[in-house]
């Protein structure tokens, strides 16, 4: 019953030491040493190998690193070997501390003060409260929900919207593609905070950025192919948008040549948003292992019809 962890060596050696503190009981091995592949029931990788089920023919769980699955073939995993994304209060707490970072900063006018600064320009301009502000996130899972309970704590004016409808909360949350655009009219700063799928592929385009407010802005921590580049950079050249804060890009890396990188209105980062947190992360894993071995439900296992 061993564990293989496939992802990044360094912090797999963090993993490793803290697994043989809190479940010295349990095999673990970093890829490529598998110990005895028969003896592998459970995979945590960012990318399993090609050859997955002739590698490991006992495997019971795939583990995804991340919180995304989009970056798994699904068609080329078993249909009966349940998948399992990342729920992780530290990643969490990353892209709480993320998203409050993008959101002040666009709230309190940082792309122009800077601007200014390296322009040696002293001119305050008019400041918007947070209560002014309407933040809207795309997406209300894990992430955007408490991204959400945050940034209503700090006074902001709150929306969500989600694929399925959520009983009445504190924050309004809009759902399916008919309630899209009342969103969107309602929205200053839009957070996209939502899973890659052929449903949110190319979502962030002109169509969607013409029905936000004059002046709004643009947060993505979901993936690089739900915006449109082009439409974005059309979109902030005609001063329709404010600003855009991007940690992620489609293609990782971004080229050098490509025009976001000297957008004066564009922030960039290179999807650091947030990661798990090998700490919080492990009590995450072993917890569902324990789950499974009940025959419990694990917490974030996918729905491959829906894609996340
Ligand atoms: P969840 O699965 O918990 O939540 C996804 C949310 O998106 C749900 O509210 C879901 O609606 C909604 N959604 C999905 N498809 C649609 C759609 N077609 N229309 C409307 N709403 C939709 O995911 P997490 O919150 O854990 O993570 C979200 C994403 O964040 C990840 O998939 C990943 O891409 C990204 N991420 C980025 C990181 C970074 O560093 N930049 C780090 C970690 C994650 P419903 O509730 O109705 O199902
Ligand atoms: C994730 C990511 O999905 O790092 O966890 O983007």
């Amino acid at each position: 019953m061993s564990i293989v962890y496939k992802s990044d060596p360094v912090r797999g050696q963090r993993w490793q030491a803290l697994l043989a503190d809190k479940a010295p009981e349990r095999a673990f091995h970093l890829w490529p040493d598998c110990g005895n592949p028969d003896d592998v029931c459970y995979l945590v990788a960012w990318q399993p190998p090609d050859d997955l089920t002739t590698c490991f023919s006992n495997l019971r769980v795939l583990f995804s690193i991340g919180a995304g699955v989009d970056q798994l073939d699904l068609d080329r995993i078993p249909t009966d070997l349940p998948i399992v994304r990342m729920i992780d209060p530290g990643l969490t707490q990353g892209m709480i501390e993320y998203v409050l970072f993008a959101v002040l900063a666009l709230q309190r006018d940082m792309p122009s003060y800077l601007a200014q600064q390296r322009a040696r320009v002293w001119q305050p301009h008019p400041q918007r409260s947070a209560a002014e502000t309407r933040v809207g996130v795309l997406g209300v899972g894990e992430l955007g929900q408490a991204v959400l309970e945050r940034l209503a704590s700090l006074g902001f004016d709150c929306a969500g919207w989600s694929r399925s409808p959520r009983p009445p909360g504190a924050v309004p949350v809009w759902h399916g593609d008919q309630a899209l655009p009342d969103f969107l009219a309602r929205t200053d700063i839009l957070v996209c905070l939502l899973p890659l799928t052929s449903a949110t592929r190319g979502l962030l385009n002109t169509a969607v950025f013409d029905q936000l407010p004059e002046s709004a802005a643009l947060v993505n921590v979901g993936r690089g192919p739900q915006l449109v580049i082009d439409d974005l950079l059309a979109a902030l050249d005609r001063g329709h948008l404010g600003a855009a804060v991007l940690d992620v890009v489609d293609p990782e890396p971004l080229p050098s040549e490509h025009a976001l990188w000297a957008h004066p209105r564009v922030w960039l980062t290179p999807h650091i948003a947030s990661a798990p947190q090998p700490e919080t992360a492990l009590d995450a894993l072993l917890a569902n292992i324990e789950r499974f071995e009940r025959g419990e439900a694990m917490h974030g296992k996918i729905d491959r019809t829906r894609g996340y």
